[in-house]
């Protein structure tokens, strides 16, 4: 196995972030490669969520994963073990990624000889949901052990959204968690956002997810 890269990111000197995130947007396109912007609180299950889309979409097409965490690399060593491509990157300590940090971490990992690359953001419902990074698609999880009624709290996050993965959803019943209470509160927020309940410990709902995501990668950056 190759070792593990880990870059430390720089905070963008522009004040402009938006401009950046539309120069990443232009350079993916060109590349035909399509982001996802992965984000939720800490622990929620990102990155086994990934794992285990990893393993159904990783013949299909070339992925690439890009890790950010304020320290450590242990999940980019657990995405290592799938043999997709990761980097690890730190950001000086930062709440949430922007896109000079992301648009490193694209010229790092090759983005050019990918067609799909996955940023899993800094852990937390607020700061993530004010950076545009340049991706295609915004997803977000909220785990059942959070409880049903984070969409009244983190609003801002929940508006804006395009999917969001109800994840664990194997431990609803020792947590109360009332889905349709959840999906009201959300679709009120956000009445186009697509929505899937899933557990990548047992693999319900997974098939569901990968397929959608993988219609969407097909699409390209055109839709
Ligand atoms: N029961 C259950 N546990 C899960 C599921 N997905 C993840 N977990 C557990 O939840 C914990 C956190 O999972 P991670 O995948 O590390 O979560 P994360 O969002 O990547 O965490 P950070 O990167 O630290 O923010 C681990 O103990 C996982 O085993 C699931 O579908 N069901
Ligand atoms: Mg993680």
């Amino acid at each position: 196995m190759d070792a593990l890269r880990v870059i430390e990111v720089k905070k963008s000197v522009y004040a402009n972030n938006d401009l950046e995130a539309q120069e990443n947007r232009d350079m993916l396109k060109e590349q035909d490669t399509y982001m996802m912007n992965l984000m939720s609180s800490p622990g929620s299950g990102k990155t086994t969520m990934l794992v285990s889309t990893l393993e159904r979409l990783k013949e299909k097409i070339g992925i690439g994963i890009i890790e950010a965490d304020i320290d450590s690399d242990v999940d980019a060593l657990t995405i290592q073990t799938t043999g997709v491509d990761v980097i690890q990157i730190h950001n000086g300590g930062m709440c949430h990624l922007d896109a000079a940090m992301v648009r490193q971490s694209l010229d790092d990992i090759g983005s050019s000889k990918l067609d799909f690359v996955v940023v899993e953001n800094i852990g937390n419902l607020i700061c993530p949901a004010s950076y545009d990074l340049g991706q295609n698609l915004n997803c977000m999880i909220l785990s059942v052990p959070e409880g049903d009624d984070k969409p009244l709290k983190y609003p801002k996050m929940f508006k804006k959204v395009d999917v969001l993965l109800v994840s664990k959803i194997d431990t609803t019943s020792v947590f109360d968690f009332d889905f349709n209470a959840l999906e009201k509160n959300v679709r009120k927020l956000n009445p186009d956002i697509k929505i899937f309940p899933l557990s990548a410990k047992t693999g319900e709902g997974m098939e569901a997810w990968t397929e959608y995501l993988l219609k969407k990668i097909e699409n390209g950056v055109h839709t």
